[in-house]
């Protein structure tokens, strides 16, 4: 028996998972223990500032005293019923959620990949049952370079060999277009296209933040030509660029949201498709559901994410933080760094490759107290918590550019 897993070095335990751990992922070398806010510690009680959040699922940091004290109080009441009844915590959720986001009807599921998957399904069906497209012939139109998650279907449409290789056969029935061009989509919808589905800014491509007009164009086109304009919000959502939602940077409204990630508060999976009741109302008794989907436990914090939204308080300070984010990334321009992309507290930092991968420069911020995770190549994505401070801003980018000149 080895020693408890309390007790082990953080040594100990990534031996101890080499043999029973699927090796689908290849982590930094650090083993998190405890967390708060901005900051993480390791089994030995060293610290770091989390640049990258879950991958935006902890925009209100690790903990946030509001969000553990609503799971708290629902941990003593009622976790799970399923939906064969209700819950005294659904109504307000999908109520409040709905205000939030300027939309009708909440489709209440657990991870970002299921929220797309039920958003492909709604848009179908949507297709067939009131635009008049011929049964199993719907197309939905994707860019290149999106990542909506791991399903075999969502794959289906992965132009990422490495999230595909493997894994057919594969979903028909998907368009790929490039991303940021509008000519392009306008020949790929057609009268059999269900819906266009995007990410506002394509996050795990590098933060690739498409022209302005790119999302009023993609509004327009969708209404235009009949067929719905699906937002994946899933990591630009709930704060994360500086507004609620990072359509609104164009002031556009999508026919069919998807959320997920922070809207669990980084405590619990939830996510959730939001929608026109035009659209959502095509699903009818038995046609969809999921076991967890809107449970109690989820839905209050969920419930207490929305709260916390609806201040305006987090979107602002992404807003204002974007600002010393911006300026710190322009003074390392040239210093290491070749470009980037920002928007709010979210960026796309491309690294000169002469000085390392983007593997190799996040192991490099670790061993300085700063977690990051390259995205690809020589590119590593910043997204902290929406809590940190100007100061642990400015001090991640100073360790950044330090990072940057010895790597030289
Ligand atoms: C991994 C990436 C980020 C997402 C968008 C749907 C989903 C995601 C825009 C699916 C999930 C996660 C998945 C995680 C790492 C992370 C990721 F690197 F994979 F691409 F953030 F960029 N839509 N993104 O970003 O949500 O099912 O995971 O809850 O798979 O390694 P999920």
């Amino acid at each position: 028996m080895t020693a408890p897993a309390h007790a082990r070095t953080s040594a100990d335990l990534i031996r101890a998972e080499e043999p029973v751990l699927a090796h689908n992922y290849h982590p930094l070398p650090v083993v998190v223990a405890r967390a708060e806010g901005a900051w993480v510690e390791d089994v030995e009680g060293r610290r770091y500032l989390d640049m990258l959040a879950g991958y935006s699922a902890l925009n209100f940091g690790h903990r946030h005293p509001a969000l553990i004290q609503a799971a708290h109080d629902q941990l003593d009441r009622l976790t799970l019923t399923s939906r064969a009844f209700h819950n005294d915590r659904l109504a307000e959720f999908a109520e409040r959620l709905a205000a939030l986001t300027g939309l009708d009807m909440v489709l209440p599921m657990n991870t970002g990949a299921e929220a797309v998957e039920s958003g492909i399904k709604v848009a179908r069906k949507w297709a067939y049952d009131v635009k008049g497209v011929p049964d199993g012939q719907a197309t939905i139109v994707v860019a290149a370079d999106n990542f909506h998650g791991r399903t075999t279907t969502i794959v289906s449409f992965s132009t990422d060999e490495s999230a595909r290789a493997g894994f057919g056969p594969f979903t028909p029935g998907f368009k790929i277009v490039p991303y940021n061009d509008l000519a392009a989509l306008e020949e790929a919808v057609d009268e059999t296209t269900a819906a266009v589905l995007i990410e506002p800014i394509q996050g795990e491509a590098g933060v690739i933040i498409p022209d302005a007009g790119y999302l009023t164009g993609v509004r327009e086109l969708t209404r235009r030509k009949g067929c719905l304009f699906v937002a994946d919000e899933i990591q630009s959502g709930l704060g994360r660029t500086g507004r609620t939602l990072a359509v609104e940077h164009e002031s556009v409204v999508p026919d069919v949201l998807l959320l997920g990630k922070a809207l669990g508060g980084g405590i619990v999976p939830v996510s959730a498709v939001v929608a026109r009741r035009e659209v959502m109302g095509v699903l009818g008794p038995g046609e969809h559901g999921s076991t967890f989907g809107g449970n109690p436990l989820a839905a209050a914090v969920g419930t207490a994410v929305v709260g916390l939204l609806e201040t305006g308080e987090f979107q602002r300070r992404a807003d204002e933080l974007g600002l010393v984010l911006r300026e710190g990334l322009e003074a390392l321009r040239g210093r290491g760094v070749t470009g980037f992309r920002a928007r709010g507290l979210w960026a796309g930092v491309d690294v000169d490759p002469a000085l390392g991968t983007g593997r190799e420069i996040s192991e490099r911020l670790m061993r300085e107290g700063i977690l990051v995770k390259d995205t690809h190549g020589s590119t590593i994505r910043l997204a902290p918590p929406l809590t940190v401070t100007a100061d642990e801003l400015r001090s991640a980018l100073g360790t950044l550019e330090k990072v940057l000149e010895q790597a030289g």
